[in-house]
């Protein structure tokens, strides 16, 4: 069959709803554009793991340890099934790793930001989350079949995620003065990186159009970040807390929260590495590599073993 009608052919089962399956025919551009955006989002969620892990060894209480521990092990586990579901568009982890110890990967540009206080863990859950969610839960429907499955599993274990973290953020508003000023100042800190995680406006994604005709992202950067802001704004109000944007204000003509802009500027600065914690995260990252190499050798040690056990009976 030539190359048109296999192209064609793919374009209807995109626009029919069918999934992509790894030994289905695609075109090189959709499996290069798919392993980027899967890798990309597999290293967000291991790097992702540095910030709140600074807390483990401070947490308040026992119970908020043990939640953290939890929460950062998810992560942990996100990062898994996606280099899986990467792997299976044939490319290995291991030059994937590479590509992000290299720095020619990107990972999310939220991750460069420091964790500074303890409230920081329920900005992170509450904000971090919650846009990670509304970015993954359109990700349930994109057309890529071991993405899709990957997804439905990490949103419900996102949805947890945001929850514990507005709950430690309440009890933090309904706290001493101190505690509701640690609560507003988290929120200040991290709400403009939050609204950055969902890309450039919309004219200036150069992978948009492609990937929402071919379904991999179903909304836009700008829909899901208004989304975002609309559900945030209501929310901040149960907190008794305030969003950092003199801007902000409902808009009954539009049924949306107006808000302020973003400092771009800022943003491509994050994603270029210059970040406050981008040299950072990326050192911590080779050094578990390399401190890790014995565990896998081990485990490679074991399967020849046990393959050669198998073999011999
Ligand atoms: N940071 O053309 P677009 C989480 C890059 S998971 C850095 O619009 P696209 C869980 C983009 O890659 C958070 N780079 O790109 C958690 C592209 O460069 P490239 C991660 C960014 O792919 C919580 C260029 O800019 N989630 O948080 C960013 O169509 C708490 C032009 O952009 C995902 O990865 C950014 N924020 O749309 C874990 C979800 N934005 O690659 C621990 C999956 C854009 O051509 C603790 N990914 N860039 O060199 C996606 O949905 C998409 O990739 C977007 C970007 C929406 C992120």
């Amino acid at each position: 069959m030539s190359s048109h009608n296999l192209e064609e052919q793919f374009q209807q089962k995109i626009d029919q709803d069918i999934k992509i399956e790894p030994k289905d025919w695609m075109p090189d551009a959709y499996r290069k554009t798919n392993t980027r955006q899967i890798s990309q989002h597999a290293h967000s969620e291991v790097v992702g793991m540095l910030p709140e892990g600074n807390w483990i060894s401070r947490a308040p209480s026992l119970k908020r340890k043990a939640i953290l521990i939890a929460k950062i092990q998810d992560e942990g586990g996100h990062g898994l099934y996606l280099y899986a579901a990467a792997e299976t568009l044939g490319q290995s982890r291991e030059q994937m790793i590479n590509d992000l110890h290299s720095g020619k990967a990107k990972y999310s540009s939220i991750f460069n930001y420091p964790a500074l206080t303890w409230a920081d863990m329920g900005a992170i859950g509450w904000l971090v989350d919650g846009a990670a969610i509304m970015n993954q839960v359109m990700l349930t429907r994109t057309s890529y079949g071991p993405y899709a499955r990957a997804m439905v599993r990490i949103c419900k274990e996102e949805s947890f995620h945001q929850r514990q973290g507005f709950e430690s953020l309440l009890v933090l508003s309904k706290g001493s003065e101190e505690q509701r000023a640690l609560c507003q100042d988290a929120i200040n800190r991290w709400w403009w990186p939050a609204l950055m995680m969902f890309g450039p406006r919309d004219q200036e994604s150069t992978n948009s159009d492609m990937s929402l005709k071919w379904r991999i992202k179903r909304k836009t950067n700008d829909e899901l970040r208004q989304q975002f802001v609309d559900m945030i704004a209501e929310q901040i109000k149960v907190l008794g807390m305030t969003l950092p944007d003199p801007a902000l204000q409902w808009n009954a003509t539009r049924n949306h929260y107006d808000f302020g802009e973003i400092n771009w500027d800022e943003f491509w600065q994050v994603v270029k590495g210059n970040g406050p914690c981008n040299k950072e995260r990326l050192e911590a990252r080779k050094k578990a590599w390399e401190k890790g190499a014995w565990v896998r050798e081990a485990a490679q040690a074991y399967a020849n073993k046990k393959n050669t056990g198998t073999k011999a009976a």
